[in-house]
Order: structure tokens, then C-alpha cells, then sequence
């Protein structure tokens, strides 16, 4: 085989640099190093027990750069398809490998992708309070940042907390929320959706008054609602213009989004809990939302998620990538070329990572302005530093839960 970049090795490397990450590292024989992020937020063990076991050995000796050839041979030989864990261990492979073609090429990934589709990718910020108040100088803050467009959420009151709300008033700070809490215990939450839909309208009312029509506004529901709770929340939050309204009810039954569509302009945003094109199927072959909010990480990486893109591309969907801080740097620089390069890139969601991410993942990509452009380093532009992420070892995390007031568990 001419040409070949022989994989010599494929480690996984798990560390704790503020929150936990799952990263692949694949060798060449030739030196040529390729990052793949792994990341499954509370799950992560599971991900990393998949790609050290089942598919690290397959990987050595194979060539980097049939990348296409190496995505259907895990997809298909594995013979069980889909679902959360499989498809994170094939992204991490398949932004490796993106990666190394990079490096070797000395070009970044955007432009082995077809090349630049704007000057950089627009991005949404996140902004959430305990009151107004408390919101609004989490707004202001990533409005003097130069955010163009900012997420919302804020305690509702009467529930003791909410959706998205960071837990103390370092939200006016630049780390907003971070979901997965490490304790002992799994943190349980309240949730009542009437007391919610009454106090939705005047929060985005409250926001038009304070900080005009001109700020994208982005709010997420993180599916809590059924389907016609969430078309008369779509509809009463029509007269504020929302960019869009994120996951409003979940997503399995995509039949269910024909009766919210029905009643409501406000835009839909769906997906960072589906990973194959096969779950968006009916919800874009119908147009039934208008952005696709699937990540790098855990649809399949790169070859994937163009796939899906370019698929929505022809409904006039666009993308709305996930980009929480569980999307480790590696996964959001992905995203990052991907989105630069395709058509239909819509926004990219962007919560900026602790600085002790950074010790660990050094980057090069770059936000100004409210955009983030990839950068122009070969490859994805993302290094590992070993000796950073030997001081931050695994500690378990777990995602919240959400009951009901008297007791039942809800959708969290
Ligand atoms: C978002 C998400 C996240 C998730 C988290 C779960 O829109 O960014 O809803 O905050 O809750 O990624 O792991
Ligand atoms: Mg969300």
C-alpha cells in the first residue's frame, strides 16, 4: 500500500482538568499524532471501556488515512448500530483520524472539508441568574464580551431552581452552568412546567425591555415539556422573537413535533441527545425544526455529522452544534471546522471552558467579536499535555434529576 500512515497505537486518556474528559490519542508509525474527543457526560467510563476494549485493537496497523473505510467498519462490523456510547467511540476515531490527514497534509481540517464558507462561526453564549437581576448581569456580561447572541435561563420562581441555572452568583462571571456535579449523591431537582409556561413570556419580555430587539435570544427547555405545553410556550414566546427554542420536548417520538409545528413559528432546536442521521429523520424530511443541535462527539464525529448536516441542508435546516464545557476542546475544535466549512452552519453553541481545561488542552482556535474561527495550525490545532492532565486524575460526576412536586421523576 502506497501512501499508507500505519496506526501504531490508540490510547485513551481520561483526566479530571476541572471536569472530566475523554480523549483518544491514535499514533502513526511514523510519529503523526491524531486527537479524538470522547466525552460522554456522566457516562464517560463506559466510552472509555468501548474504545480501549473493542476498538483500539482493530485500529493498529490499519491506514490513517482511509477514514471513510475505517467510520463503516466500526459502524458496521460492530453489528450493534447507534446509540450514545457506540457512536462517541466512533466520533473520537473519526476526529483522530480527520486530525492526522490534517497534520500530514499541513492544512487545517476546514479545508480538507471543501474549504472556508464564511470568515468565522457564529456563536451563542450562555447567561442564567437565581432572579432578573442576577440574569441581568450574567447578561451584561457576555453582551461586553461581544456576544451577539446569549442563552437565557433563570430560576422560576416558586420552584427553588431550574433548567440551566449555575449555582451561585458566579454566573456573572465567565463559567456560567456546569450540569454534572461531583458528589457522593445524584442531586435532585424540582420542576412544575405550569408554574414555568405562566413565568417563560415574562422573562423574554422582561429580557426586550432590557436589552433591546437587536441580541439574538436563545432559550432551552431541556425537555420538560409535553408536545402541546411546548406549542403554547413556541406561541407565546412568538411576540419576543426567539433565535430559536431548544429541545422542547424529547425528541424520541419525532412524530410529536408535527403537533407543536402546527402551532407555533417560534424557531425549534433539537438533537444534542440523538446521535445518527436516523434520528432526524422524519423531523427533517417534514421540516418539522429548523436547527440541528447534534455534536461532533457523539454523532459519529466529523463524517458523520457533515452527512447529517448536508442532509437537513436540503429542508433549509441549519446546524446548531451542542458545545457545552462536556464537549472536551478536541470536540469543539471539530465542530469548529466542520462549521466553517459547510453551508448550512447555523450557530455554534460556545461555553467557554475553565482555565484548567486549558492546562491540558491547548487550542488554536480564536473568538472575537462573537464568532470563533478553528484557527490555522495543520489538523484540528489541538495538543495534549500529558504532564498537565497526570495532576488532575477521574472523579466521578453525575448529571442531575428532575422530580415533580409530589415526588414523580421527570425529564431532566
Ligand atoms: C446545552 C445542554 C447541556 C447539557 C449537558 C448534559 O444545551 O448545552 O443542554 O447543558 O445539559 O451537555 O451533559
Ligand atoms: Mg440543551
Amino acid at each position: 500500500m502506497t501512501g499508507a500512515a500505519r496506526i501504531r497505537s490508540a490510547e485513551v486518556l481520561v483526566a479530571s482538568p476541572a471536569r472530566n474528559f475523554v480523549t483518544l490519542r491514535v499514533t502513526t508509525e511514523d510519529g503523526v499524532v491524531g486527537l479524538g474527543d470522547a466525552t460522554l457526560n456522566g457516562r464517560e467510563l463506559a466510552v472509555a471501556a468501548y474504545l480501549r476494549d473493542h476498538v483500539a485493537p482493530l485500529l493498529v496497523g490499519r491506514d490513517a488515512h482511509r477514514i471513510e473505510d475505517v467510520w463503516q467498519l466500526l459502524y458496521r462490523s460492530a453489528y450493534w448500530r447507534r446509540g450514545p456510547v457506540t457512536m462517541s467511540a466512533v466520533a473520537a476515531v473519526d476526529m483522530a483520524l480527520w486530525d492526522i490527514k490534517g497534520r500530514m497534509a499541513g492544512m487545517p481540517v476546514y479545508q480538507l472539508l471543501g474549504g472556508a464558507s464564511r470568515d468565522g462561526c457564529l456563536v451563542y453564549a450562555h447567561a442564567s441568574g437565581a432572579d432578573l437581576d442576577d440574569l441581568g448581569d450574567s447578561v451584561r456580561a457576555r453582551l461586553d464580551e461581544g456576544y451577539l447572541a446569549v442563552r437565557l435561563q433563570v430560576a422560576v420562581p416558586g420552584m427553588g431552581g431550574g433548567y440551566g441555572v449555575a449555582s451561585s452568583r458566579a454566573s456573572g462571571g465567565r463559567y456560567t452552568y456546569e450540569p454534572a456535579k461531583r458528589a457522593g449523591l445524584q442531586i435532585e431537582e424540582g420542576w412544575d412546567s405550569r408554574r414555568y409556561l405562566r413565568f417563560a413570556p415574562d422573562l423574554f419580555s422582561w429580557a426586550r425591555e432590557e436589552f433591546g430587539a437587536e441580541v439574538m435570544l436563545l432559550h432551552d427547555v431541556h425537555h420538560r415539556l409535553t408536545p402541546i405545553e411546548a406549542a403554547r410556550l413556541g406561541r407565546s414566546l412568538e411576540p419576543f422573537d426567539l433565535f430559536w427554542l431548544e429541545d422542547c420536548t424529547p425528541a424520541e417520538n419525532q412524530e410529536a413535533f408535527r403537533l407543536i409545528r402546527q402551532h407555533t413559528t417560534t424557531p425549534l432546536a433539537v438533537g444534542e441527545v440523538l446521535n445518527s442521521v436516523w434520528d432526524f429523520r422524519t423531523l427533517i424530511q417534514e421540516q418539522l425544526i429548523d436547527y440541528v443541535r447534534a455534536s461532533v462527539t457523539h454523532a459519529g464525529g466529523i463524517t458523520h455529522l457533515k452527512r447529517l448536516f448536508e442532509f437537513a441542508a436540503q429542508y433549509q435546516i441549519k446546524s446548531g452544534s451542542h458545545g457545552p464545557t462536556d464537549i472536551s476542546p478536541v470536540g469543539m475544535a471539530a465542530a469548529l471546522h466542520l462549521g466553517l466549512a459547510i453551508h448550512n452552519f447555523g450557530i455554534q453553541e460556545h461555553m467557554a471552558h475553565h482555565d484548567l481545561t486549558h492546562e491540558v488542552f491547548h487550542t488554536s482556535y480564536r473568538y472575537a467579536d462573537g464568532y470563533l474561527h478553528p484557527g490555522d495550525a495543520p489538523g484540528l490545532g489541538v495538543e495534549y499535555n500529558d504532564d498537565a492532565a497526570r495532576r488532575f486524575a477521574y472523579s466521578p460526576a453525575l448529571l442531575p434529576a428532575a422530580r415533580l412536586t409530589d415526588g414523580t421523576v421527570h425529564d431532566w
